[in-house]
């Protein structure tokens, strides 16, 4: 029997290849070489499915070289890296990975937290670096998490298991702004208070970042918005680049117009703009969040679940356009 084709655009787990390789005939990258997009689009001239990663940019212009495309499943539960109206158009599903993430991007992000306020990557590079000589009664004295206000900006699944570490865990007070107010019912779990944008920059003694990129929440902490935060506020970014203006963020934490910043996430990444590589006050991880080895097992899984199902039985597991794709 002639199996379809797919493509799976980066370096995988060897076992995700093989489960793939039970039901298709794939060509894969695990040499995990960097493909322009006329590279991807060459690469997909003859296939009906694609794994992709959110470094994979899907858009009119690959698809325009990938005629047979009708799948591509994101290892990711992110996906600004698709343009869903061009694929929708095209009649190309998309698929995420949303829920087998949640709970470890949660960690990630209240650990960003803690290493942020706390100054512990700053004080680690101190003493790998052979400055520690003697004790002193400010070194690397940073804020508290247990009783400072947790703000949260973007209340989905991410957003709430911070919100819960921080309020059931370490006894914060926990506000949050997003697009929609949740439900009492997950207000009260969470133990979370909807405030506005505004009151979220000026209360929070901690903002953590956990909204989806688009071109509405492009640059949503910029200078202006920096200006609004506390001198002693932390800043963590474990959301999308492009949603903090880095720029402004080198320059607000270079004159301590807030204490520090944890970013796990960078425009134009894996660039990160020069001046933030020279600041000491931040914390800078690469792109990490959901790095764990059995959520990023459970991720590349669910990408292959989507693609087998889809391609076998026409039924996407975690399907984004399958409104735009029934009309
Ligand atoms: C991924 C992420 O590691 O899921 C997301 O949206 O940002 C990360 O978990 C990354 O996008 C690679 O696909």
């Amino acid at each position: 029997m002639i199996k379809p084709k797919i493509l799976v655009a980066r370096a995988v787990f060897p076992q995700t290849l093989e489960r793939l390789s039970q039901h298709f005939d794939v060509e894969s990258n695990q040499a995990d070489e960097t493909w322009s997009k006329a590279e991807l689009a060459r690469r997909l001239a003859d296939k009906v499915g694609a794994f992709t990663t959110g470094s994979d940019r899907i858009d009119a212009e690959v698809l325009a070289g990938a005629p047979h495309l009708k799948i591509c499943a994101n290892m990711a539960v992110g996906y600004n890296n698709f343009d869903i109206p061009a694929m929708t158009a095209r009649g190309v599903m998309a698929t995420n990975t949303p829920d087998v993430l949640t709970e470890t991007t949660a960690d990630f992000g209240f650990a960003l937290v803690m290493a942020t306020a706390r100054r512990i990557a700053e004080s680690e590079h101190y003493l790998r670096a052979g400055h520690w000589t003697k004790w002193s009664y400010d070194m690397f004295a940073g804020s508290d998490i247990h009783g400072a206000t947790l703000g949260i900006l973007g209340m989905g699944r991410i957003g709430q298991g911070i919100a819960k570490r921080g309020a059931h865990g370490f006894g914060m007070n926990v506000i949050y702004h997003n697009r929609s107010r949740l439900s009492a019912e997950l207000e009260t779990d969470c133990k979370a208070r909807y405030v506005s944008k505004e009151e979220l920059l000026k209360t929070a003694d901690h903002l953590v970042l956990v909204l989806p990129y688009s071109a509405a929440s492009h640059h949503a902490i910029g200078a202006a918005e920096l200006a609004q935060m506390k001198p002693t506020a932390t800043l963590v970014n474990i959301a999308r680049g492009g949603i903090v203006d880095d720029a402004a963020l080198a320059v607000a934490l270079k004159n301590k117009q807030i204490a520090a910043a944890g970013l796990d996430v960078f425009e134009g990444e894996p660039s990160v703009h020069p001046d933030l590589l020279t600041v000491p006050n931040v914390v800078l991880t690469p792109h990490i969040a959901s790095s764990s080895v059995p959520t990023r097992l459970a991720m590349a899984n669910l990408a292959a679940d989507n693609l087998i199902s889809y391609l076998t039985q026409n039924k996407a597991l975690t399907p984004l356009n399958a409104d735009g794709l029934a009309a």
